[in-house]
């Protein structure tokens, strides 16, 4: 696989349960900002994390899901964070003179890793059943799915907090920061890997 210099991918996943289209450009080396950001999955707290995420990764990213919400939030939830991985890991191509690691506490705790082995743990202590139209216990799993697509390790552990909206919009932000760290460019060339390979 080669690298792509543009960092771009488009991903199209269609199912009987959902459609989507991914749009997503990770910042290169080259510019300082990224504009466009574009989210439409037909649920509205959703929208907001993901809007969250893509700011504060640096990212370029048009989504769009038509899903089957007339029977609930799952397949929408579950499937958009699985086409965003596979989109971040296109982008990403052959993960070759990056940093690899990242971590931010914003204020939740996260770790995480361009590994290449597929990993989650999410504890985020969410009380509520349903933040909007989303239900709470799919916000976990949203960031699962999209570890799992992406093929990367993550922890998400939430430290403090109270506002169940406040906690699921920090996880996504400190997602956001720590896939930035471990997405950037270190200007080398190398796998950041002993074995070689990623
Ligand atoms: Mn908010």
């Amino acid at each position: 696989m080669e690298t792509d210099p543009e960092r771009f991918a488009v991903v199209e996943r269609k199912t009987n349960e959902t459609d989507i289209s991914v749009t997503l450009r990770l910042q290169t080396a080259q510019e300082s900002e990224t504009s466009g950001i574009s989210i439409n999955t037909g649920i509205g707290f959703l929208d907001h994390m993901y809007h969250a995420l893509a700011k504060h990764a640096k990212w370029n990213l048009i989504l769009t899901c038509t899903g089957d919400l007339h029977i609930d939030d799952h397949h929408t939830a579950e499937d958009t964070a699985i086409a965003l991985g596979m989109a971040f890991k296109k982008a990403l191509g052959e993960p070759r003179g990056i940093k690899r690691f990242g971590y931010a506490y914003c204020p939740l705790d996260e770790v995480m890793d361009i590994s290449g082995r597929s990993y989650s743990s999410v504890s985020l202590g969410l009380k509520r059943d349903m933040i909007g139209t989303l239900s709470c216990e799919m916000i976990p799993h949203v960031i699962s799915s999209f570890a799992t697509a992406a093929g990367i390790t993550v922890h998400v552990d939430n430290l403090r907090g109270e506002n169940d909206h406040h906690k699921a919009e920090s996880a996504f932000k400190a997602l956001a920061v720590a896939l930035r760290e471990a997405a950037q460019l270190t200007g080398d060339n190398d796998i950041p890997s002993t074995k070689g390979v990623l």
